[in-house]
């Protein structure tokens, strides 16, 4: 009975999922893409990336311990709202090529659905990290915060910075300060010293997660820096910013899904 209803949440899920993705055809109609400019390439590769690890993450939750689903949930949840901004941003940018097809200058880069978009799935991985280390009951509410809080002085200083509102440098800087506050956080804080004494799969997860906030989140700041100054490269500023979003969402969700499998497993032969 149980199984039947989760069986047929699921398929809802997955027709409603099904059903956005039309909508996001929709949204895409009149802009062609030119299938030479590899940035536009990267933006139609994220939209696809994203929507699949979607539907994955929601039908593999059926297949996880019933302590991992609300990390499936949110895992899915990050790719599902990313996805939905990718279908406009691609659309953003394939309109936006000048008239000798040379490839949009600063103004045209998707900057405003590109932060929309994080202010939303930055909190949700936030909320992920601190999930997993809730379902074994060692964080604290007021890590959550604290994340949270530097999360959000980091992507305001970001908008701030690209969006000529603020100097670019300065903004850089607060925004890496507030980054390297999450890495300290992680590596040598509160969340450390919680993680260290759970369960294999927790653990693998949470070394996951430590990575994708230094390495994964690193490419960022780089993507921003090469996006400044007189000369500012706006392709490379794009195509920096779509790969780091798959890595770490999609890779991130990938890594999630990898520890609840191997805990799920884990417990199930404890109990033979
Ligand atoms: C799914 C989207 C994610 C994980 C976005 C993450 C964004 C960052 C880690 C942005 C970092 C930045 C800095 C560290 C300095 C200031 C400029 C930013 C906002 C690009």
């Amino acid at each position: 009975m149980l199984k039947s209803n989760l069986k047929k949440t699921s398929s809802l899920l997955l027709i409603g999922t099904l059903s956005l993705l039309t909508l996001g055809t929709v949204a895409a109609e009149g802009a062609a893409l030119d299938t030479t400019d590899m940035v536009g390439v990267s933006f139609w590769l994220a939209t696809a990336m994203m929507l699949a690890s979607t539907v994955f993450f929601i039908l593999e939750r059926n297949n996880v311990a019933a302590k991992w689903k609300t990390s499936m949930t949110v895992a899915a949840l990050v790719t599902g709202v990313a996805w939905y901004h990718y279908t406009y941003m691609r659309t953003h940018w394939a309109n936006s090529y000048a008239a000798d097809g040379s490839h949009p200058g600063v103004g045209d880069s998707p900057l405003v659905l590109r932060y929309i978009d994080w202010l939303i799935t930055v909190p949700l991985q936030v909320a992920e990290f601190y999930l997993i280390l809730a379902a074994v009951g060692v964080a604290t509410a007021m890590l959550f915060w604290r994340l949270f809080g530097a999360s959000l002085v980091m992507l305001i200083a970001g908008f701030l910075g690209e969006a000529g509102h603020a100097p670019e440098m300065p903004m850089l800087a607060i925004g890496v300060a507030a980054w390297a506050y999450i890495i300290y956080e992680v590596w040598a804080g509160e969340a450390k010293k919680s993680a260290d004494t759970t369960s294999e799969g927790t653990q693998f997860a949470f070394k996951a997660m430590a990575l994708i906030l230094t390495v994964g989140w690193a490419i960022y700041p780089i993507g921003y820096f090469l996006g400044t100054g007189d000369d500012p490269n706006n392709d490379a500023l794009n195509i920096l910013y779509n790969i780091a979003d798959v890595v770490n969402k999609t890779a991130f969700g990938l890594m999630v899904w990898y520890a609840a499998t191997m805990d799920t497993k884990a417990s199930a032969s404890a109990e033979e």
